[in-house]
């Protein structure tokens, strides 16, 4: 297990690398070109820069998050294989980096969907938070410019201004986008990227979509157990795999997290781990990564992730805002570094118990 912290680069994170190197254990950041755009191939001199700055900082670049895929290849339409050739061209970029490991997801115009990014807890502290009933108010339409007033002037992962500006368009290219076409295109993509991965041994990680279920009449797929090992069976190349983020995941109550470790083990290239206190099945908020502060056993999911022989990266997920911090929703450095920590303390125990 290498635990990482995610890390969107000098110009738009507000910690620095000379932080994140002072959190225990951590020797790799997870990074991305913040400013590229969905489908433009990513320049190898820019790669090479970023990588000389984290190195710089005694770090190293343990993964990608995310290059993200746009959306002519999620709705397969006849520009996919210019878009996927560009893609083709970043990961081999990233390859001659030393750049292993890719986080992506392929969820239609959105990225992770919250209904409040400052929700205030009994303690003070602030976290993200979803509703359905609140979904089910928004105009589509609207909820960028509603979500864009919260940020603190930051950019929400994902949430490209200028793809968010064109919204009524991005639906309308989706409009004929069912859950299986969303399938077939998402294994033409992968097929296409396999040799690559192959050449540069370059793992592909599938983020889960959060919430994992349907928002705005929009498909999604990878949304519980069955779909993802359908996925992996689809492409059944090593290099095709996927991120489990417990806290996306685990947004459907159903979804048995443990089981899914030992159901897609060998193809989990990297983790986050973080927890959800649920108010209703679908009114949720990003507690603590501690177990008692949510609903999730964080020990069952640390142990799973041993036991069924977990050895890639890993990372805290969304934390709250704590002890005054101004950061992007979700990425501040406190209560990532407590939940790094945690995480860290839990993976010895088990590890010293296992091998008593
Ligand atoms: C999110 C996403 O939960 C998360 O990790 O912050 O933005 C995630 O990085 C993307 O969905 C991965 O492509
Ligand atoms: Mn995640």
């Amino acid at each position: 297990m290498e635990m990482t912290f995610r890390w969107f680069g000098s110009k738009f994170d507000t910690v620095s690398l000379k932080y994140i190197r002072q959190i225990p254990g951590v020797k790799g950041v997870i990074t991305t070109l913040y400013d590229t755009t969905p489908g433009e191939a990513w320049d190898r001199d820019a790669i090479k820069a970023i990588k000389k700055e984290v190195t710089d900082a005694g770090l190293k670049i343990s993964g990608i998050e995310s290059v993200n895929v746009c959306d002519s290849i999620k709705v397969g339409d006849a520009d996919r294989d210019r878009y996927i050739d560009n893609y083709i061209k970043t990961l081999t970029n990233l390859g001659e980096e030393d750049i292993h490991t890719v986080c992506y997801n392929f969820m239609p115009v959105f990225d992770w969907t919250r209904t409040e990014l400052a929700r205030v807890r009994s303690d003070g502290s602030t976290v993200m938070a979803y509703t359905q009933e609140a979904v089910d108010k928004i105009d589509p339409s609207d909820i960028f410019n509603s979500l864009s007033k919260h940020t603190n002037g930051h950019i929400l992962p994902g949430w490209e201004p200028e793809r968010m500006s064109q919204v009524q368009e991005l639906f309308e290219m989706y409009k004929d986008v069912d859950a299986d076409k969303l399938f077939d295109n998402l294994v033409y993509f992968l097929n296409a990227i396999m040799p690559v991965c192959d050449k540069y041994d370059i793992n592909m990680a599938i983020h889960p979509d959060d919430p994992a279920w349907s928002v705005f009449g929009l498909a999604r797929i990878i949304t519980n157990k069955e779909q993802i090992v359908k996925l992996l069976q689809a492409v059944d190349n090593v290099h095709n795999g996927v991120t489990l983020c417990t806290g996306s995941f685990g947004t459907k109550l159903n979804n048995d997290i443990v089981d899914t470790i030992y159901a897609i083990k060998g193809r989990i290239h990297f983790a986050h781990v973080r927890n959800l206190k649920f108010i209703t099945p679908t009114n949720f908020e990003e507690s603590a990564h501690l177990s008692s502060d949510g609903d999730f056993d964080m020990y069952a999911i640390m142990k799973a992730l041993y036991d069924s022989g977990f050895d890639g990266i890993i990372r805290p997920d969304h934390g709250r805002m704590i002890w005054g911090e101004e950061a992007m929703p979700g990425y501040g450095l406190y209560d990532r570094a407590l939940g790094a920590v945690y995480l860290q303390g839990l993976w010895e125990a088990i590890d010293k118990n296992s091998k008593q």
